[in-house]
């Protein structure tokens, strides 16, 4: 991915719009992860916040700086989420999961007032076209990879780098990376992956994101709908 100073000022751009007293969505991944350390930083100087985690990586992290927990069942909303992204469209869209944490960040990131995406320059395009990340129960991967073929895309089991085998979430489900090639419609397929039985979650977050902060060497633009 892009460069780390991008990275880390999109990130702590973002930290920056969180209020004393807000619930925040953490997200998952290394973008991310500049903001829940920006947090941490803020909490040292007294701000008040509590934060859902998205995945095992985000709540150890939060741990690790001394950001307050609570989760998701215990609070009326969530004031603002701030996640990564693989891809981010022209018009917002986005396509999650490369950290195989997308059925959380999703619930976390659709139920937040304020969904801001961080992202470094090499994220934005202008049409979606990298492969859709599909979460799916580990006994429907058969049955879910004919589907995926049928709606044109081309799946790959996600291995492991330090584990043999495939990739396991932090649901005990399975990834099926999901190739199509450039996606015009997004909101069309998300639907279509959306509804095939099996499928836990996939990684085409259309019509969520209110706004992504692009770090860049001198500043951070942000972008919104
Ligand atoms: O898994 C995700 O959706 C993450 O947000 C991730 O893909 C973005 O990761 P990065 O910030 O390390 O590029």
């Amino acid at each position: 991915g892009g460069s780390d100073a991008a990275k880390r000022r999109a990130g702590e751009h973002a930290a920056d719009t969180v209020s004393d007293g807000d619930v925040v969505g953490l997200g998952t991944g290394s973008t991310a992860a500049h903001a829940i350390r920006a947090l941490g930083r803020a909490v040292d100087a007294g701000l008040d916040v509590r934060g859902v985690a998205t995945s095992y990586a985000a709540r150890d992290l939060a741990r690790e700086v001394g950001v307050p927990l609570t989760d998701l069942a215990a609070v009326e909303r969530i004031d603002v989420a701030i996640d990564g992204a693989d891809q981010v469209s022209d018009d917002l869209a986005l396509i999650k999961g490369g950290g195989a944490a997308h059925a959380r960040e999703k619930v976390v990131d659709a139920a937040a007032d304020r969904f801001v995406v961080v992202a470094d320059p090499s994220k934005e395009t202008a049409t979606l076209d990298r492969p859709v990340p599909v979460e799916v129960l580990p006994d429907a991967r058969a049955t879910v990879r004919r589907a995926v073929r049928d709606h044109g895309g081309t799946p790959t089991l996600r291995t492991a780098e330090r584990k043999d085998g495939p990739v396991v979430t932090d649901n005990g489900n399975l990834v099926l990376d999901c190739a199509f090639g450039p996606i015009t419609a997004p909101e069309s397929l998300a639907t279509d992956l959306a509804t095939v039985p099996g499928v836990v979650a996939h990684g085409l977050f259309v019509g969520l994101a209110d706004a992504v902060h692009v770090g860049h060497a001198d500043g951070v633009r942000v972008r919104t709908t």
